[in-house]
């Protein structure tokens, strides 16, 4: 049996040693913890490895919990009543103060904080976010986790410069879930991520608010991340010849190993990785010989399970969330502290990455709403739908070093559209951990799926991954692993990818392309199918377009584009679910589909700037009730735009 007594006698006092023994004597892979935890006079101080300057201050700083972002006015259709919430949230750099002994580190996030503002949406109310870029380079944000049009999905190529804003439409139409948003500029993902840019997109709805699950300060986002900082307290991003940033410093909301002060009784927590390359299996343990306790997961990447699982860790890789119901009731006056485990996948372990925060158990609730037992049943979720459409993606390194997919990177403009699924066609796509090994957490953009295998490496799905819909599934070393989705409810180009954010950048970024069904009725004068659709393009930052007046007007223009109109979205289901059952499977190719990724390749490839002349000219000259997405064969459009005039149209779609 190895030994290793890493932690020594430290300088502060009252708090937990841990010994390292039983966790460093582990075999590597995914497993339970049984781990270790002593009850020491002492804080535990790590005598381990160190990449930044040593960090000695755990469990001594709050956490920070991010601030709900309000919108900034609010649009209303006069006929239907329907709703645009506005928001703006600004880009720019920030110094935050991290080590308490060095310098303050410089971010670039949005509205200054790491991680941004919050966004609580509501099901059912449409918005538009506003994002300035008033920092040092391009910006493009991806919304992850919601099926926005293409062009306002973060497209990689469809970036803001510095002194551009570009306006975003989401249509928050989804059940409740845990997104997040994140910069997705071109090979520049990871350490625009990394330096700030991230914050949490939170979706509700009534059915979730029914289920009494805790709410208020009893539900408590967790961006877990970890960095490397340079002696002057700067960040440092060193991908380690492309192989991944791991990181040696553990933050949560921003906060190297910060505590929370609890009451005894339950939370939600909602747990998202949003680190640049580690993966974590975390676990909460109390005390001495604490084993880890168990407690609900309740949701993962696209909403509540159909029930909960009880389990007593949680295995996540890049870009995931998972949610949980713990209940700290049989510790009041104790501390919990929030694990992670050492020698797991690709990770490089330092001093201290085995730990992540800490829960200071009070004495007394001071509310006890929403702490009865978690339903047995959350929502219903579909069984796996059935099909014999099935593609085969492989994950690897080439022999230059660059990561791609199937032999393709984002860069290889020409090829990195990867497939073309028909709208509406539920297909199996198998993943392969290909040359190269790495952990690739592979992100499906538009689409919740289901996972249905998994096969070598760890060899099996694990309880909290197949029990809800999902959209970034962990292929770790060996592993081959089997999902399926329904490519819906959008046509349209849309990315897909390693969220290990270091083989993003190099070059592990392709493409797939919904096609649309014109047989089936679909009014091809449908627009947002390409993700660089001029008129959607960032724009320079000007007095003008920020005027009440002016941001109504727009505000009316997005509705009047029909993109997101719930009663069409309803249409749109119910013919995808008749197309879907009939059997009849629309061709996966089309001159379409061909001249539209034309469009998309020429666009990417030019330097993106909008020119004055295709500048936005809000229009609302056609009622929405006029544009019916599904049984029409309207060609009329409001749009007029660079590239996409009525010949060109006809002959595109
Ligand atoms: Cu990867």
């Amino acid at each position: 049996m190895l030994l290793f007594p890493t932690w020594k006698a430290g300088f502060l006092s009252t708090l937990l040693a841990i010994s390292y023994a039983q966790i460093h004597s582990r075999p590597k892979g995914i497993q339970t913890l049984g781990s270790t935890v002593s009850r020491g006079e002492s804080i535990p101080r790590p005598a381990g490895k160190w990449v930044s300057p040593e960090y000695r201050w755990f469990f001594e700083y709050p956490l920070p919990i991010p601030s709900t972002k309000s919108p900034k006015l609010t649009y209303t259709n006069d006929k239907t009543h329907a709703i645009i919430d506005y928001y703006e949230v600004e880009v720019k750099p920030v110094k935050q103060q991290i080590f308490p002994n060095l310098s303050p580190t410089e971010l670039v996030a949005y509205d200054g904080v790491s991680p941004g503002p919050m966004f609580v949406m509501h099901k059912g109310r449409e918005a538009v976010v506003r994002f300035s870029n008033n920092g040092p380079t391009n910006m493009s944000v991806h919304v992850h986790g919601q099926y926005n049009r293409a062009p306002f999905d973060g497209w990689a190529a469809d970036y803001a410069y510095p002194g551009q804003y570009k306006d975003y439409y989401y249509p928050n139409a989804q059940n409740a879930r845990t997104v997040w948003y994140h910069d997705h500029t071109e090979y520049a993902t990871g350490e625009h991520t990394y330096r700030g840019q991230d914050g949490f997109y939170i979706i509700t709805d009534s059915e979730e608010q029914s289920l009494g699950l805790p709410s208020g300060k009893y539900d408590v986002p967790l961006a877990i991340s970890a960095k490397v900082y340079n002696l002057d307290g700067s960040l440092k991003f060193d991908t380690n010849n492309n192989s991944g940033l791991w990181g040696d410093i553990i933050h949560v909301n921003g906060q190297p190993w910060p505590y929370l002060n609890v009451e005894p009784r339950k939370y939600r927590f909602r747990l998202l990785d949003a680190s640049v390359s580690r993966t974590y299996d975390l676990s909460f343990v109390e005390g001495l010989n604490g084993s880890a306790i168990p407690f609900n997961a309740i949701a993962s990447d696209s909403g509540l399970f159909s029930q909960p699982v009880n389990t007593d860790n949680i295995a996540m890789s890049m870009g995931e969330r998972y949610e949980i119901v713990f209940d700290f009731s049989g510790h009041a006056g104790k501390k919990i502290i929030l694990k992670n485990s050492h020698g797991l996948g690709e990770n490089v372990d330092y001093a201290a990455t085995d730990m992540v925060m800490q829960f200071n158990v009070g004495s007394s609730v001071s509310d006890s709403s929403n702490n009865g037992d978690v339903p047995s049943s959350l929502r219903y979720i579909p069984p796996a739908p059935k099909s014999d459409v099935v593609k085969d993606f492989t994950f690897g390194r080439s022999d230059d070093g660059t990561w791609l997919i199937n032999g393709v990177g984002f860069s290889d403009v020409e090829h990195r559209i990867l497939t073309r699924p028909p709208r509406g066609d539920d297909e199996i796509w198998t993943l392969h951990n290909g040359n190269g090994g790495g952990t690739h957490p592979v992100h499906i953009h538009l689409v919740d799926f289901q996972v249905l295998s998994r096969t070598g490496g760890r060899n099996n799905v694990l309880p909290y991954e197949s029990a809800g819909m999902k959209d970034v599934v962990w292929l770790a070393g060996g592993e081959t692993v089997q999902v399926v989705a329904r490519y819906a409810p959008w046509d349209g180009v849309y990315m897909f990818h390693c969220h290990n954010l270091v083989h993003e950048d190099h070059d592990m970024l392709a493409a797939f392309n919904v096609t649309q069904l014109a047989k089936w009725g679909y009014d091809n004068s449908t627009i947002f199918i390409d993700p660089m659709q001029p008129e959607f393009r960032p724009k320079n930052i000007n007095a003008a377009d920020y005027t009440q007046d002016a941001i109504l007007k727009k505000l009316a223009w997005f509705y009047s584009s029909d993109a997101y109109h719930i009663g069409n979205l309803g249409a749109v289901s119910s013919a995808l679910d008749a197309y879907s059952t009939s059997g009849v499977r629309a061709p996966t190719t089309s001159s379409n589909s061909r001249s539209l990724e034309t469009s998309v390749l020429a666009s990417s490839s030019s330097p993106g700037i909008v020119s004055s002349s295709s500048a936005i000219s809000p229009t609302t000259t056609t009622s929405a009730a006029s544009k019916s997405t599904i049984a029409t064969t309207s060609t009329s459009s409001t749009w007029s735009h660079r590239g996409l005039t009525a010949s060109t149209r006809t002959k595109r779609w």
